[in-house]
């Protein structure tokens, strides 16, 4: 008894709580992602995650990112130029082997352009990685502020 009491727990945890896990495809990890909520008349967000290389000897590019919920995502990266706060939009992002190439609020980010229905916080967004190699990773990004 207490064995099915346990194991529906663990199921239940499981299923549940998807967001809460790491996606992993092959030598590919991503983590922490998430994306800010933004006052509802914004229609553009900004969204952070984490990618893990777990290959010893094999780089990927990120080439680009997908969401239903948006017009497009595009892969920015933010600097300070002369002073002045600039974003770059990035054609790919090279994840090296053995490398940890973080999306984060200082830096590279994704610009998730023209949400095409209201999102609130606590929405899980599906999201899909393109990366070369003709690897692409479904990843839940939850909305936080
Ligand atoms: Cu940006």
């Amino acid at each position: 008894m207490t064995k099915k009491i346990l194991l529906t727990l663990v199921l239940f945890w499981v299923f549940v709580f998807p967001v809460a896990a790491t996606s992993v495809k092959n030598d590919l990890m991503i983590d922490d992602a998430w994306i800010r909520l933004g006052p509802s008349i914004v229609k553009v967000y900004a969204g952070y995650f984490t990618i893990i290389n777990k290959s010893p000897n094999e780089s990927f590019q990120l080439l680009g990112v997908e969401s239903d919920l948006f017009e497009k995502v595009e892969m920015h990266n933010t600097s300070i130029i002369d002073g002045m706060m600039r974003m770059e939009h990035l054609r790919h992002v090279d994840i090296p082997p053995n490398a940890k190439v973080e999306f984060s609020t200082s830096g590279k980010h994704l610009m998730m352009i023209n949400k095409k229905k209201p999102i609130q916080e606590g929405d899980v967004i599906p999201v899909t990685l393109l990366f070369s190699h003709n690897q692409s990773v479904d990843i839940s990004m939850p909305v936080r502020r």
